[in-house]
């Protein structure tokens, strides 16, 4: 009998129904060629649009209703007309949070050196998974906006740092460390940030006593930023806060081929509650309903869905497959040189896998 995997499909606003459209032709045929395993897909029409019509990013029973499938595919959120901070929280950080989706993982890889803008690198040098503490943090929403409009005016956002939230973020990527028998590096700024990030090193430092087989290296945020471009080769596996996690992964899209090409997970690693995958990109407002979007970011993510699900070889061949097109180039979409449309990128995967 075959396994069937419920997966929830939010494409939201913007490009996201386009790339998302790919994501979905590409996972349906890795199923059915593979034939031990179906996809259902449920789509939910949640997003700007959505807002616009209705007051609100989501259904009041949203989260309900994502509660039991298997996993959620996320296109893209934020449209022109709708405060990024309201599209953001009551969608994206919201079904993060409800489902305690606290840990993201980003991989920063480079599959060809034609679409790194580093000349001094080979593309070996660069292939880092980057951890990103995603529940809390500098996006726990806690602050307060003092004296409003008065002279006094004064605006607090507060970081906060659990140890639980810390300790297990950690203790994740110690174990992933590991399991991959690679070097895990802790990106804080303990110097400046006199309490999240000393309390962060400190966590660091008292978790990685139990994991002495794994190599270990603290740098600053500014340091490592400069170190990712001159030296990438330093990073194998890194631990992050929610902030940092964020800036440092669209950094290493720029080294790796642009936002196009950068695919996002959001795990509950327990499993008590649906995980999500979405491409790290927003909605490009700009260039959506052309058909050109690059779907690249969304069909990298569906792979991390199939490795979730415990489908490793299948998440590899759709790695395989995106360096042979980023190789031959005749499928590349615009932001990456070439007239390729989003459709052209998904149909070169279903013929490759069918062949
Ligand atoms: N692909 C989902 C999306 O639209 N992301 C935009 C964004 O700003 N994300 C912020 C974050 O990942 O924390």
């Amino acid at each position: 009998m075959k396994k069937t995997y419920h997966i929830a499909v939010i494409p939201g606003d913007g490009i996201g129904p386009e790339v998302i459209n790919e994501g979905v032709k590409v996972l349906k045929k890795v199923a059915e060629l593979d034939g031990r395993f179906e996809f259902k897909f449920a789509y939910f029409p949640w997003g700007c649009e959505y807002y616009s019509k209705h007051g609100k990013m989501m259904d009041d029973d949203g989260i309900e209703q994502l509660k039991n499938f298997d996993a959620i595919y996320l296109g893209a959120v934020g449209y022109p007309g709708v405060p990024d901070h309201i599209s953001l929280w009551d969608l994206l950080l919201k079904i993060r949070k409800s489902f305690d989706q606290y840990v993201n993982l980003r991989p920063i890889t480079c599959l060809s050196e034609d679409v790194c803008p580093l000349k001094h690198v080979k593309k070996e040098d660069i292939d880092m998974l980057i951890i990103r503490e995603n529940s809390e943090g500098e996006y726990a929403g806690a602050g307060d906006w003092l004296f409003k409009d008065k002279k006094e005016e004064v605006v607090l956002q507060t970081g906060v740092f659990s140890r639980k939230g810390t300790e297990r973020i950690i203790r994740y990527a110690f174990e992933t460390a590991r399991k991959a028998g690679k070097a895990l590096t802790s990106v804080s700024k303990g110097n400046a940030l006199n309490y999240s990030m000393v309390f962060w090193d400190q966590i660091f430092a008292e978790v990685g006593r139990e994991y002495p087989d794994v190599e270990t290296y603290s740098y600053l945020v500014d340091a490592a930023s400069m170190f990712m471009v001159q030296q990438p080769k330093r990073f194998e596996i890194v631990v992050t806060s929610n902030l940092f996690g964020d800036i440092l992964t669209d950094l290493g899209a720029a080294l790796t081929g642009g936002l196009g090409l950068a695919a996002g997970a959001n795990i509950n690693p327990e499993r008590k509650y649906p995980s999500m995958f979405e491409p790290v990109h927003g909605s490009a407002p700009d260039i959506s309903g052309q058909g050109k979007a690059n779907p690249l970011a969304s069909i990298w993510s569906a792979s991390q869905m199939l490795d979730f699900f415990g489908f490793e070889e299948h998440s590899k061949r759709l790695i395989k497959i995106i360096e042979k097109l980023l190789k031959e180039t005749e499928c590349l979409t615009p932001d990456m040189g070439g007239n390729a449309l989003t459709g052209d990128v998904g149909d070169f995967f279903v013929n490759i896998l069918e062949s």
